[in-house]
């Protein structure tokens, strides 16, 4: 049943889908390793509501706030009119590895994501700011807000998925107004016919299904910029929540995660080979990958993979560890160019939302 679901969206038979209806869905460990652009079947889907039904030829992106003028732009247009630029970019959910937070203290009324809501592929489209540039912009502006054409329901409300950017994020060339994904036309439930793309940021500000950019002075009063994707602090609850505080996520943190071997796996004794991604935000570069057999106590460094693509991309890294008889647990962690590294315990950063996991990553496996 699920795998029909997941066959439905042009997914892996072995994709993992989390819920059916909003569909959202992320592949295996092992299979997200093999290829550091991830083709669309792997590529992991996080939906808030339906996919939408969007006619390419009779859509337009509307343009409006503080501009000069309100502008409406077909996707015709869109290709005439400004150049096109290929970005090679890491997306991931600000609920990537959510499981590890469930662990720690229950969290209600979210999908509980592997280490997977995460994906790399190379997107092709127009750079925002040469769209803002035409458009026109007052000194008013700060932050640029994005809404897309989906119909999510919220505390009795209907509207768009939405959030936004601060313009100087805005105005950096990788801000893509996307319509092809690895060099194929943007499939319908990764945000077809126009997605936004901002590399570096948590996945929900790339708004897919993109109806609307609005320029304005305050970030955006979507529930999705003002309410849901903000840090709260550890005693803060769902009950004693002011939705004015917390902090709204926008830069990635420094993560990794182990994908092979995999939870519970057995492994033989001695040599094993441990693979997995490291990501930084905000376009730092992942600079080193710790591994460890034995939860900490003695490290290895581990060995990048030379085909990485991009400042906006993760990294792949292998690591060999020696692992004696028993119960073993592997840990990664990573370090990115401002030395910022991954906090040991899930315990410490864990928050009602359930955002932001990036604690050691840890492996359990079986030796003999
Ligand atoms: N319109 C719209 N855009 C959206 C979402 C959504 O539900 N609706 N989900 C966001 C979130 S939270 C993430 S992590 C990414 C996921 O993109 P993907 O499904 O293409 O992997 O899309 C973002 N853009
Ligand atoms: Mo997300």
């Amino acid at each position: 049943m699920e795998n029909e679901t997941a066959k439905s969206f042009d997914k892996h038979p072995h994709f993992i889908v989390r819920e059916a209806e909003p569909f959202n869905a992320e592949p295996p460990p092992r299979l997200l390793r093999l290829s550091i652009v991830t083709p669309p079947e792997l590529f992991y889907v996080r939906n808030h509501a339906s996919v939408p039904e969007i006619d390419a030829d009779s859509y337009q992106l509307k343009i409006s706030g503080l501009s000069n003028r309100e502008l409406q732009i077909s996707l015709a247009e869109l290709r005439e009119r400004f150049s096109s630029r290929t970005v090679t970019a890491t997306l991931q959910c600000a609920g990537n590895r959510r499981d590890g937070l469930m662990a720690v203290k229950e969290i209600g009324g979210e999908v509980s994501w592997g280490a997977q809501a995460i994906g790399n592929a190379s997107w092709t489209g127009v750079s925002l700011c040469d769209v803002l540039e035409f458009a026109g912009m007052t000194t008013d502006a700060r932050h640029v807000e994005f809404i897309g054409l989906d119909d999510v329901e919220r505390k009795g409300a209907r509207f768009g998925f939405g959030g936004s950017i601060p313009l100087e994020k805005g105005l950096s060339a990788e801000v893509l107004l996307a319509f092809e994904m690895n060099g194929a036309a943007l499939a319908p439930v990764h945000g077809a016919p126009l997605r936004a793309i901002v590399p570096g940021y948590i996945g929900a500000r790339s708004v897919k299904w993109l109806g609307e950019i609005k320029v304005k002075s305050e970030p955006s009063e979507n529930y999705f910029q003002a309410h849901a994707y903000k840090l709260f602090p550890p005693g803060v609850s769902a009950q004693t929540v002011d939705w004015n505080e917390g902090l709204m996520l926008g830069e990635v943190s420094i993560n990794s995660a182990i994908c092979r071997p995999q939870e519970g796996e057995s492994v033989r004794t001695g040599k094993c080979t441990v693979q997995g991604y490291a990501i930084a935000g905000g376009g730092r570069g992942v600079e080193r990958v710790d591994v460890s057999g034995d939860n900490g106590q003695t490290w290895v460094e581990a060995k990048f993979d030379a085909d990485d693509s991009s400042r906006w991309a993760w990294r792949f890294w292998e690591a060999e560890i020696d692992l004696e008889a028993g119960e073993a647990e592997i840990v990664a962690r990573a370090w990115d160019s401002a030395t910022n590294t991954q906090p040991e315990e899930a315990r410490d950063i864990w928050n009602f939302k359930g955002y932001m996991n990036n604690a050691w990553h840890k492996v359990k496996v079986f030796v003999s």
